[in-house]
């Protein structure tokens, strides 16, 4: 019987129990990768697990989050995470080199390997071959240190691509199909495989904006095969020597196995405010829009920004339009520049943004009120964009530049109409390479001092589990609540170095009383619990979403369902993950309830998989259920990963 890629590559880094699908595997990081916004916090984790060096093959810490530097606090951050690079054996890519996930697809992604990432959208390097998977900071932390990475042995669902796309439709298309098929929920702890004939038709960087938004399914990780056009691809960034050949058995044997047609797809978006919430471009065309964002890890490659060039040449942006282009990295930025693309840009109207996250964290160019955004990013949450009642539509770069001369939403394939070509686009075969904004690794770290401005706080140390969780819903949430909602990132990201005071931006979105409530719970004594409905903690890795409940003494969270992620985030930081044995029960709760989770300590331990909880402000009981390794439990008892390592924070 043959075996999936997946397999392939998770059998020959599994360093602790068994592959049996659905069952915990801690598996050996080649790789790890962190961004500044999750990177603070990772490495003052790091830090105080007194290891003296990174024991991964390569470990590489960018800066693209907060680069707006408004005030000390990025600048802050920045030097940080440079100077604790150097100490520690870990090369740092500057501010301005560009986004973490193009970047390390260029530079470093090797077939075969491990990443583990502290982003979400890590899973971008499964365009090359590597099972690349996002994990809260610590989880990152624990990695460079040597320690495993855990995570449920996943189910494999191959997704079958036959046909080859259109002109006019793009990767992004086709993974909008596949959100459209599979939605943000119910996939947890599985990994999509992509095979079948339609591959060989995908270059690696159209293949990377289908892994990267793989995400927003919530699958571990998504992978393609390494073959002649992975190949094509490390060459061209003079890197052949890091290729190998990597494919499922023929007779690979697979969970679940879907088809896509790409000869039969057309152009799609994300409508808001969920990557989801799929529709046709074609019954959406006319509607106004405010702004269109060319960029993010999604779709910021040279193809991407060079296909839009050519179709804007000669053409001006639609006086009502702000058109904004971020290039995913200054390689992408210099090598348009030769070619002649960036001009073409410029030209039409563009605004030109750093290579950087920027507009898809909502940390700049936040559209006008109630404005209609058409985006070529992975996340359109509510709110994301900075503007609370923006609508944000996630499409192809086909069909952004299409909308950027209409000023309507406008299916591409229209363009013909209007005397626009197809763009036929093709990689460079050599791209230009400039490695200069990244820092290797020092001579002499033991001579670093690692400098700390005032916006780099300690990270917060929690008391092990109590006994008895008593305490007060602070807060009831509905379904698909994710990490944007728990703590927003736009311009309160600047904290996130400093705990405390990123604590007071809690629930901001969905209810700014969530803080003080939360405040005054925790002055009384008393514990915090959050109720959730379907698949809770959506979106990012950021650990901030359970990091800050911790500092404000949230223990428990009972929800309908909740994502991988966030889940293991929770554990890290000690805050017991439960589900409702019946979904029914979540009616039955309010907001400001008095509820009690007696022996909590005995209950996780037990034989039962059932633990009471008692409301006391109803009278009445019900059951919630855990799915935790033993890992997972000694980890909660400890009161979180720090504790259970036996490290104390300094
Ligand atoms: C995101 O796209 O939501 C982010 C910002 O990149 C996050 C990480 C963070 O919150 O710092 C992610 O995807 O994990
Ligand atoms: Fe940056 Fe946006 Fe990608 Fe997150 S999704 S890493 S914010 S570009």
């Amino acid at each position: 019987m043959g075996i999936t890629l997946t397999e392939k590559i998770l059998s020959k880094h599994i360093m602790e129990g068994k592959p049996e699908k659905g069952k915990e595997v801690g598996i050996r990081i080649d790789q790890t990768l962190t961004q500044d916004a999750t990177g603070t916090m990772a490495y003052l984790q790091f830090e105080a697990m007194g290891v003296p060096k990174v024991k991964t093959e390569l470990s590489v810490s960018y800066v693209d989050h907060n680069t707006i530097q408004v005030g000390f606090e990025n600048a802050d951050d920045h030097r940080y995470l440079q100077t604790v690079a150097a100490k520690y054996g870990i090369v740092y890519s500057r501010a301005g080199n560009g986004i973490c996930h193009q970047v390390h697809l260029e530079r470093f992604g090797k077939p075969g390997k491990t990443l583990l990432g502290s982003d979400s959208h890590t899973p971008t390097g499964g365009g090359i071959g590597m099972i690349a998977i996002g994990a809260g900071g610590l989880d990152v932390a624990v990695a460079m240190a040597g320690g495993p990475f855990y995570l449920t042995y996943p189910k494999v669902i191959k997704i079958n691509l036959t046909g080859k796309l259109r002109p006019w439709i793009a990767a992004k298309d086709v993974i909008l199909k596949v959100l459209e098929k599979f939605t943000t929920k119910g996939n947890v702890g599985c990994v999509f495989e992509y095979a079948g004939d339609g591959v060989k038709t995908l270059s690696v960087p159209e293949r990377a904006t289908i892994t990267n938004m793989g995400a927003e399914c919530g699958v571990t990780t998504s992978i393609f095969p390494s073959d002649e056009i992975t190949k094509e691809f490390l060459k061209a960034q003079g890197r052949e020597k890091d290729w190998v050949e990597l494919k499922a058995d023929d007779d690979a044997v697979y969970d679940k196995i879907v088809d896509i047609n790409l000869s039969e797809l057309e152009p799609l978006a994300a409508t808001p405010h969920s990557p989801g919430n799929i529709k046709k471009i074609k019954d959406l065309e006319g509607m106004d829009v405010d702004q269109v964002c060319l960029g993010s890890c999604t779709n910021s490659s040279y193809t991407d920004l060079m296909t839009v060039a050519e179709i804007l040449k000669n053409k001006k942006t639609h006086p009502n339009v702000s058109f904004v282009v971020a290039p995913g990295s200054k390689q992408v930025l210099e090598n348009i520049t030769r070619d002649g693309g960036l001009a073409n840009l410029l030209s039409a109207g563009a605004r030109l943004a750093e290579s950087a996250c920027g507009f898809c964290i909502g940390n700049s160019q936040s559209p006008k009120s109630g404005a209609i955004s058409l985006r070529t990013s992975n996340r359109n949450f509510e709110g994301r964009s900075g503007t609370k009642n923006a609508q944000v539509y996630l499409v192809s770069p086909e069909t952004a530049a299409a909308t950027v001369i209409t000023g309507k939403i406008t299916d591409p394939r229209n363009l013909e109409k209007m005397g626009i070509k197809y763009p036929s686009i093709k990689m460079p075969k050599k791209f230009y390479v400039d490695d200069s904004m990244f820092i290797y690794l020092t001579d002499h770290p033991e001579k670093i001092q690692i400098i700390r401005g005032p916006n780099i706080g300690e990270p917060p140390v929690n008391k092990q589990l109590p006994e008895i969780i008593s305490g007060e819903v602070t807060i009831k949430v509905g379904d698909l609540i994710t990490t944007d909602h728990i703590i927003p990132a736009g311009a309160r990201m600047k904290y996130r170095s400093n705990v405390p005071k990123y604590s007071e931006f809690l629930f901001e979105i969905v209810d700014n009383k969530f803080y003080e409530r939360a405040k005054k719970i925790k002055d009384f004594g008393q514990n915090n619990i959050i109720i959730a409905g379907l698949s809770y903690g959506q979106g990012s890795s950021r650990e901030h979403a359970a990091l800050c409940p911790m500092y404000m003494g949230v223990k428990a969270v009972i929800a309908k369902s909740m994502e991988r992620i966030h889940k293991a985030n929770l554990i890290n930081f000690g805050i017991v993950p439960l589900t409702f044995v019946n979904e029914a029960d979540y009616s039955n709760i309010d907001q400001g309830d008095k509820l009690e989770i007696p022996n909590i300590r005995k209950a996780l331990t037990g034989n039962d998989k059932k633990i009471k909880v008692v409301n006391k402000t109803k009278g009445k009981e019900f059951e919630a259920t855990f799915d935790l390794s033993e890992r997972d439990k000694k980890i909660i008892l400890a009161g979180g990963t720090l504790n259970f390592m036996g490290q104390k924070t300094k």
